[in-house]
């Protein structure tokens, strides 16, 4: 069952070639896919060979190959983690049940849902993210970038495999839909709402693969541990290629820290922007941005959508299988703060109905971590200034604090003064007119833009001067 076909036309483990409609259904996808990819992908260097990694099998050595490629030649497949013998739901009310193999017919459309939801994003950050190709600070980061992105458009053939295998031709139509939205557009925009912010310049796609993928690896972390044992494995597999898009973000920013830290020691007292750095002001600021908006991607705090799939055992908690907590979550209680009378009061919340807020939790746990490390980056330094996380309650668009105001230290305040301190909180036009000043393209090997430091390792042990992309 999971041995792989490569030499297929779509590469999969799926053995697709014993599903004659399926795989013609799938090949006749595949053509709109490419035509999307050239259209919406990268705006530029398709013509181009990028030492890529293609996922090639599932086992945890040897999954992937690198190699030069042209984006357009990719060879995106359809892989699924191999399959756990006698595996059981693992929480909800039917927790202990052998696992769905097919869809059951109550949950068909609310799994769908989740599927769609899921296979929207990948398509919608690539199409954020097409014009930085213009202004990459070395190669290796273009090649990232372009690595992230074929890999989103894989992830992207997963969740459409599984729409066009389980779901017949509702499947096929949300595939086709799939490639009809387009992220930002005003008539047909994308499902969910950071998935349509522009991402235009380097400071955003550092932080975009920090907050947002990392949102990406939670929501797939939590899909991984589904009842419906075709999507948890999908997901399982997914995991592995994006633990790549979390350490671009995380290092980036890193690096970008790093990079500014130094300036700041060399220069006491000056404004990094005459050396062509990146002020920390502004780095914050891409922080307060997109972790907001990253946060929102949970859902509501109180959802009776998330307990209806946990109940289901579609969604569960972060690493539900290895917890040794009760797995029906019933007869419990979560804290939600709520506002109640222009105030922020707590309020208990049955714990089915708080799962958004359980995975919240522990993204925004994993948040922290990143940005302890970034500012030991300035304590090394020597620098006193320290970056920070605004609470979850700050600048957020859905949920219990969607409709209210509230500064980066999660006080309630009015919309006045919310609107008045825009520039304070957020990237202003003259900060993103100087960030387009600086990021100007550094694509000889071995070369670094100013704003940023290079990054200590290189990609597949080649090193920081290997020709990633031939220009
Ligand atoms: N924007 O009960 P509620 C990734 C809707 S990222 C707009 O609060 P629920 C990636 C919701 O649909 C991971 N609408 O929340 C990263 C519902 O609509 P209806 C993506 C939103 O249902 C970087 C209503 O509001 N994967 O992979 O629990 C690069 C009330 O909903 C939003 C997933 O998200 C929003 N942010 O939904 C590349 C996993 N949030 O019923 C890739 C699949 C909620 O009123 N998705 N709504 O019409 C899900 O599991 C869930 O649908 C959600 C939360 C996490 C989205
Ligand atoms: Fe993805
Ligand atoms: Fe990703």
């Amino acid at each position: 069952m999971s041995d792989v076909d490569l030499l297929d036309k779509i590469p999969n483990n799926v053995d697709l070639k014993s599903d004659r409609k399926l795989k013609r259904a799938l090949e006749r996808w595949q053509p709109d896919f490419i035509d999307w990819w050239q259209q919406s992908g990268p705006a530029e260097y398709q013509d181009k060979d990028i030492y890529l990694r293609t996922a090639i099998d599932v086992d945890a050595e040897g999954w992937a190959q690198f190699g030069y490629t042209k984006m357009p030649d990719y060879r995106w497949g359809i892989f699924l983690a191999t399959e756990v013998p006698g595996r059981v739901i693992p929480f909800g009310d039917q927790a202990g049940q052998p696992v769905y193999r097919d869809v059951p017919g109550e949950y068909r459309n609310v799994l769908r849902r989740i599927i769609v939801n899921q296979a929207d994003t990948e398509p919608a950050s690539v199409e954020q993210q097409r014009r930085l190709s213009a202004t990459a600070p070395s190669l290796l980061d273009l090649r990232n970038l372009f690595q992230v992105n074929v890999e989103e458009g894989r992830h992207l053939w997963a969740m459409v495999y599984l729409l066009q295998r389980f779901f017949g031709k509702d499947g096929r139509e949300e595939a086709d839909e799939l490639l009809r939205r387009r992220a930002g557009d005003a008539d047909c925009p994308r499902i969910l709402n950071a998935f349509n912010n522009p991402c235009p310049d380097w400071l955003s796609f550092f932080s975009f693969t920090m907050f947002m993928d990392r949102d990406g690896k939670f929501q797939l972390a939590a899909l991984a541990e589904s009842g419906f044992d075709p999507l948890a494995r999908t997901c399982r597999f997914m995991l592995t290629e994006e633990a790549h898009h979390l350490s671009v973000g995380e290092v980036g920013m890193a690096r970008i820290v790093r990079r500014s830290a130094e300036l700041m020691a060399e220069h006491p007292g000056r404004d990094l922007r005459e050396l062509g750095g990146i002020p920390l002001e502004l780095i914050q600021k891409s922080i307060n941005y997109w972790f907001s908006y990253s946060l929102d991607l949970f859902g509501g705090e109180i959802s009776s959508n998330a307990a209806d799939y946990f109940a289901a055992g579609l969604k569960g908690r972060f690493k539900e299988e290895q917890k040794e907590t009760e797995h029906g979550a019933l007869n419990q209680v979560k804290r939600i703060r709520v506002i109640e009378d222009g105030r922020l009061v707590d309020r208990e919340v049955p714990l089915r109905n708080a799962m958004n807020e359980c995975l919240r939790d522990c993204y925004i746990e994993d948040c922290e971590r990143a940005l302890r490390g970034w500012n030991r980056e300035l304590e090394k330094a020597g620098a006193e200034v320290r970056l920070r996380l605004p609470e979850r309650t700050f600048h957020r668009h859905l949920g219990e604090y969607g409709h209210a105001h509230f500064n980066p230290d999660g006080e309630l305040i009015s919309d006045i003064d919310f609107h008045r301190r825009q520039d304070e909180w957020f990237l202003t036009d003259a900060d993103r007119r100087y960030l387009e000043s600086i990021m100007k393209p550094c694509l000889e090997p071995g070369k670094i833009a100013g704003w940023i430091a290079p990054p200590v390792k290189g990609v597949d042990g080649k090193p920081f001067d290997f020709e990633y992309v031939r220009i």
